[in-house]
């Protein structure tokens, strides 16, 4: 029975995403460890999809009966997820009004012209960039941009960063892990682990609820990307704790089901390290599995330590969620530009 059964879901994916073996991948690390990727970048036909997706398919139904007309939300200029609420706001008839942070101290030639943002744009939201710099929070400009729609008369639809601080933002990946249980019956095995990206929450959040159900929450493994570790792990704890009461879990979330790796966030959000980049590099070349800079290069980056490491027992199976986000790619060209 599913835990998500009592609630609305307006489709925006495929449907279930793939789970796709990389044997070369794994090779290259050894061959003691068999490793997976679930293709969360793979879900959709809107504006080359990703993890938002999943959550927002459980907030549109909310959007829609509160009789919104224009989607309000926060992102950095190459946030994945403004994106994905730009491709939503097109795809079912709403106005869509966007705030871009200055998250990142990056700079390159076309970093606010290509990729996320470029896409965006072309999907027809109002997109402004602002100056105020990173934080996962409810952000003072975001709160700003709905009254203002409100006072031009517009009905504002307000998805906080990540869709995370939203009180439906955790089902989506609840959905996820019993997507996974149920490719689990009938690949005839179970995963070990579960290797994901965090920065905002709500993925791992929702995550670490449909996995609580089979104890394993504490192998969800999270890869920080946002660098501000305390403030993750405490809107992802909150997350699952509002979630799983929301779907009525019937268990209390704990301190020991969070699991949150801090080691390769380095040296800030949305600048990739060295090591960053020789991942990027190893899953292209390996699997020609695309990875980006911010996000699923560091998750990349720290899965492939932790195996060199011996961090995952010999003969683990690993499940390495690809959430995404490789347009951002585009606003890096110069760190590639010789592969
Ligand atoms: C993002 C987030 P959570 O924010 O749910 O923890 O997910 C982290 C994550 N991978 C992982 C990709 C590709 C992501 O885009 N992106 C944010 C964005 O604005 O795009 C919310 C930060």
């Amino acid at each position: 029975m599913s835990l998500l059964q009592d609630f609305e879901r307006y489709p925006l994916t495929f449907g279930p995403t793939p789970i796709e073996p990389l044997p070369r991948l794994s090779e290259t690390l050894g061959g003691a460890v068999e490793i997976y990727a679930k293709r969360e970048d793979c879900n959709s036909g809107l504006a080359l999809g990703g993890n938002k997706l999943r959550k927002l398919e459980y907030i549109v139904p909310d959007a829609l009966a509160a009789g919104a007309d224009t989607l309000v939300s926060i992102g950095g200029v190459q946030s994945n997820h403004t994106r994905m609420v730009a491709a939503v706001a097109a795809k079912i008839g709403m106005k869509c009004r966007l705030v871009q942070e200055s998250w990142v101290p990056h700079e390159d030639a076309v970093y606010d012209r290509v990729g996320n943002i470029l896409l965006t744009r072309l999907m027809g939201a109002d997109s402004r960039i602002v100056a105020d710099g990173f934080d996962i929070g409810i952000r003072r400009s975001w709160e700003e941009a709905i009254r203002e729609v409100e006072e031009s008369g517009g009905v504002p639809y307000g998805i906080p960063a990540g869709a995370s601080m939203h009180p439906l933002g955790g089902l989506g990946y609840v959905g996820f892990a019993e997507e996974v249980r149920a490719q689990e019956a009938e690949l005839g095995f179970t995963f070990d682990y579960v290797v994901v990206c965090v920065v905002t929450g709500s993925t791992q959040g929702g995550m670490i609820v449909g996995f609580k159900v089979d104890g394993r929450a504490s192998r969800v493994i999270g890869i920080d990307a946002s660098g501000t570790l305390e403030k993750t792990r405490a809107q992802v704890m909150e997350i699952a704790r509002n979630t799983a009461r929301l779907v009525e879990l019937g268990d209390e979330i704990g301190e020991d089901d969070v699991h949150i790796n801090p080691d390769y966030a380095y040296p800030a959000y949305g600048v990739p390290s060295n090591e960053t980049n020789e991942a990027i590099r190893l899953a292209a070349r390996t699997e020609a599995m695309i990875t980006d800079p911010v996000y699923e290069g560091k998750s990349m980056q720290g899965m492939i330590d932790l195996i060199r490491r011996g961090f995952f027992a010999p003969g683990s199976k690993i499940l390495y969620a690809h959430l995404g986000g490789a347009p951002a790619l585009n606003g890096y060209s110069y760190i590639y530009r010789n592969g």
